[in-house]
């Protein structure tokens, strides 16, 4: 059993998303998500999420490639979070490309995947407040 992981916002969930979660599953048998809390958003993205942590959390559940949603609280658990989880791929879209190399050192492949064009959260919120 391959096991997979991902970390996100996972705001106002759109197909880049389901694109990623997809691609992450396809790298594997098993896919955790690490969700960031609304605290971590807030505190560490500066991110203010339209839906909860808990609804996202629900939205994400929902998803055929999903398996286990988890909290993200800090930027520093993925080291521990691997072997949590004993996983043996990390996977995220490839706007964090080098980011998260040092997973290597645990043992763990780290795989960055082209990120799908044109669609972002923070873009679907500047073209409804356009047109409002
Ligand atoms: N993503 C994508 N294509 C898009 C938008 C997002 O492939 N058009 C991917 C991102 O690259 C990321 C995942 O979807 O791998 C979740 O994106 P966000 O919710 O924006 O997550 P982010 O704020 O990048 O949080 O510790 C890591 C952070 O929690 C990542």
């Amino acid at each position: 059993m391959k096991r997979v992981i991902t970390y996100g916002t996972f705001d106002l969930l759109h197909y880049g998303h389901i694109n990623l979660l997809r691609r992450a599953k396809e790298q594997g048998d098993y896919l955790v998500v690490v969700l960031s809390t609304d605290e971590f958003n807030w505190e560490q993205k500066q991110k203010k999420c339209y839906f909860s942590y808990e609804q996202r959390k629900h939205l994400l559940e929902a998803i055929r490639y999903v398996d286990l949603v988890v909290p993200e609280t800090s930027w520093e658990q993925k080291r521990k979070d691997v072997h949590i989880y004993n996983i043996d791929s990390f996977v995220m879209g490839d706007d964090w490309r080098g980011k998260f190399d040092f997973l290597k050192e645990e043992g763990v492949e780290v795989i960055y995947l082209p990120r799908t064009p044109e669609i972002s959260t923070s873009q679907i919120k500047k073209d409804l407040e356009s047109k409002n």
